[in-house]
């Protein structure tokens, strides 16, 4: 659902300038350091880019989902670690609170996060829990008026820059799947709670990822998520229905730039005495690319207008993710392939991108997950 095309237009034209301007001339200088510079983060608060989806009456833009994915593809079309720092703040740092949360949660938190002021991460996979989230062993034991946490979490976006995590916790030992997860909300200076070194990855230098540890950390009951244990499971998948959705854009509009960059390689180049733009092999790679971008473009804005609707959209949001995030592979490969040596060399932003887009096809639930969620939702729809 799109509120305003003109303020939308406006906001889109903004983000498109920023990408263009600002972030994509700082892409190469990000990696090499591994760092975001002040003065480009600062820039994304102004422009409003911590609040996106974060209801207006608390300080954000209040996008619909429409809205947010057309955000989102413009937004990947530079490096994905701008977007992952606004990333958890917009999706699954925030959400859970939104969906869930007290009024009084949402008053304490969610004005700091739209500005920017405060990160927020999402502490769910663990060593031993990954694709298997409702194994999670990280545990919370009642002691009067608060509660005491205990173990580990891993691969955590932005936990070193973090200053409140939702965190799913077990509150009844009983119960070893997801009826016993409760979520919480733990501010960074709690006692108890400390962040490992930053994970050395394959791609994506600049955004960050460490384990969350949980030593006797005290934690109020009043910080329980909705005030009620035993919800987590149920909050931290609603969060990701709508995470999948968002990385399914960022996928999306990743590989739009993947594109855009081959076909400009492939307009230059010249190859036995003429561009290799002009070869029908090369053609059919760039062909394939954008029929397939387009593909993924149609059905998120479909997903998403179903969100918009408050139509179910986890059977969608798994398929967009299960669909953009494999088409970005591809696209990936092929604009490599399109480069040809220098593809495979530094000079060019592809070779980055490469191993940048790679992650998208694991985080917030691997392919094999996504395929899982929609054929067990189709078991359940006929079973209806
Ligand atoms: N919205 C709301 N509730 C949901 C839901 C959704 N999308 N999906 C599941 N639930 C509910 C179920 O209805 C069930 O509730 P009841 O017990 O009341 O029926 C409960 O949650 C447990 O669901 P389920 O039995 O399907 O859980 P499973 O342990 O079998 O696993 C998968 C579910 C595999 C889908 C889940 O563990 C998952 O998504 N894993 C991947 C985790 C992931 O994406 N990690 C990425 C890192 S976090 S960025």
């Amino acid at each position: 659902m799109i509120r305003d095309q003109e303020t939308l237009n406006i906001l889109l034209d903004a983000v498109s300038r920023f990408v263009k301007d600002r972030l994509i001339p700082a892409e190469e200088k990000v990696s090499e350091t591994d760092a975001i510079p002040a003065d480009i983060v600062s820039e994304m608060r102004e422009l409003g880019l911590f609040g996106l989806c974060t209801p207006e009456e608390y300080g954000g833009l209040g996008l619909s989902m429409e809205e947010e994915v057309l955000v989102a593809f413009e937004i990947a079309r530079t490096s994905p670690v701008f977007r992952s720092l606004i990333g958890t703040n917009n999706g699954i740092g925030s959400q859970g609170l939104i969906v869930d949360g007290t009024e009084a949660q949402k008053r304490k938190y969610l004005p700091k996060l739209a500005s920017g002021e405060l990160i927020a991460s999402f502490a769910l996979t663990e060593p031993e829990a990954g694709s298997d989230a409702a194994s999670l062993k990280t545990s919370a034991r009642r002691e009067g008026d608060h509660y005491i946490l205990n173990g580990t979490k891993r691969f955590i976006t932005n936990a070193p820059e973090a200053g409140l995590f939702t965190v799913m916790a077990r509150t009844d030992p009983q119960s070893r799947g997801a009826g016993g997860i409760t979520a919480f909300l733990v501010e960074r200076d709690t006692p108890g709670l400390s962040i490992g070194k930053s994970d050395k990855k394959m791609g994506q230098k600049g955004a960050h990822t460490a384990d969350v540890i949980f030593e006797n950390c005290k934690v109020p009951a009043e910080n329980i998520i909705g005030g009620k244990e035993g919800q987590g499971f149920k909050t931290a998948m609603k969060v990701l229905d709508k995470g999948r959705l968002h990385i399914s854009a960022i996928c999306t509009g990743a590989a739009q730039r993947m594109l855009d960059d081959a076909l400009r390689y492939a307009v230059e180049r010249k190859q036995f005495g003429q561009p290799i733009a002009g070869f029908q092999l090369i053609q059919a790679m760039l062909a394939d690319s954008r029929a397939e971008i387009y593909a993924a473009r149609s059905m998120i804005i479909d997903a998403a207008r179903r969100r918009d609707n408050g139509q179910s959209m986890s059977t969608e949001a798994s398929c967009c993710k299960l669909f953009a995030s494999e088409m970005c592979g591809r696209v990936a490969d092929r604009a490599v392939q399109i480069h040809g040596g220098a593809g495979y060399v530094s000079d060019y932003a592809i070779e980055r991108f490469y191993r940048d887009v790679r992650l998208f096809r694991i985080y917030e639930g691997t392919t094999q997950i996504q395929q899982l969620v929609i054929a067990r939702n189709m078991v359940k729809e006929l079973g209806q």
